[in-house]
């Protein structure tokens, strides 16, 4: 078990690493560059909520995986989300998700692939170690994050329901009930939320199966009890609350995609080059970064991940595969 309770009464156990010596073991590993950056970062990227459970981790290896930007406030990072399952004002998803029942919860693995299966969320959080990842997350509206994660790359989940030869795409399926949902009686989307990659994308070290964040679990309203996390895409190819992975021959269709072709396209590749059709791409405003009327900063290509992700997409056309 790596889900320690939130209540005071109960006993911690013995497997979780005690709040404090986790702290301070991060301090000396990972946390010795944010220190020396600027030594207020790391309190604030592990200051959770305190209201969830606690999820111990051990600081992200791969390359790209701990971004020295200043993390954002949980308070921004809780209470500003895109989650249409319950609304689509920014606002929404923090008031409303606390009818979202994260527990108990399976993912189905299926598809083109010898091991299908249905995990259960505590077979899914035993799979592999958990790490902290440290992302920049940029929304396609024009705004960032950035969010000290908790998870596994998603290709350790993959690689053990071994895809066929046939796998070329993987499907995401988010969570669709009206029950736990208000947001689906509004057609903004078509329901279930549906998002896809490219196998080798699906298998980059970077994206990362996400069971927490700020050194707890998933807030409802970020997408618990588990979600993907794309750092080089736009937000929303990040779907939230999954509870299907599909290994499929053909390009889904993303319900971004279906629901305006021209404004979202599959990729979705962060790219400062290559403007909505409705507004700029070259520049964002960092949540909570100066106030109110922060200046914006420049987008980077692939947000900035071009040197781990960028041969993924050599030799394609970015503007016409954007
Ligand atoms: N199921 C689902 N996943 C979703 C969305 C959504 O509406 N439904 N919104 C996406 C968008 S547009 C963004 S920017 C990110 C926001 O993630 P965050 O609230 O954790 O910052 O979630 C993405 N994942
Ligand atoms: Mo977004």
């Amino acid at each position: 078990m790596l889900i320690q309770s939130s209540s005071p009464n109960d006993p911690a156990p013995s497997e979780i690493t005690p709040r404090q010596a986790y702290l301070n073991r991060r301090q000396v590993t990972a946390g010795l560059a944010l220190m020396a950056a600027a030594p207020e970062l790391l309190a604030q990227s592990v200051a959770g909520g305190g209201k969830l459970p606690r999820l111990a981790a051990t600081p992200g290896t791969v390359a790209g995986a701990m971004v020295l930007d200043k993390p954002t406030r949980y308070a921004d990072a809780t209470s500003y989300n895109n989650f249409y399952e319950f609304g689509t004002d920014k606002s929404d998803p923090a008031e409303r998700a606390h009818t979202l029942k994260p527990r108990p919860w399976t993912v189905a693995v299926e598809g083109e692939c010898a091991k299908p299966g249905r995990y259960d969320l505590d077979a899914l959080l035993k799979l592999s170690a958990l790490e902290e990842r440290v992302y920049r997350l940029r929304c396609v509206e024009g705004w960032s994050m950035v969010i000290p994660w908790i998870g596994y790359s998603l290709s350790e989940l993959i690689k053990r329901a071994e895809p066929t030869s046939k796998a070329k795409f993987v499907e995401f399926t988010t969570l669709a009930d009206r029950a736990q949902m208000p947001g689906l009686r509004s057609a903004v989307l078509e329901w279930p939320y549906v998002e896809g990659l490219r196998m080798d994308e699906a298998m980059h070290p970077l994206a990362l199966l996400t069971f927490g964040m700020y050194g707890e679990v998933l807030p409802n309203q970020n997408g618990a009890p588990v979600r993907i996390v794309l750092p080089w895409k736009y937000g929303f190819k990040s779907a939230k609350s999954i509870v299907k992975i599909r290994f499929v021959e053909k390009q889904p269709r993303s319900s971004w995609e279906q629901a305006a072709p021209q404004e979202y396209g599959f990729y979705s590749n962060v790219n400062p080059g290559v403007p909505h059709p409705r507004w700029s791409q070259a520049s964002e405003r960092r949540i909570g970064e100066d106030g109110l009327f922060a200046k914006k900063r420049p987008t980077l290509i692939f947000n900035g991940y071009e040197a781990q992700v960028g041969q993924l997409y050599a030799g394609m056309d970015l503007r016409r595969n954007f």
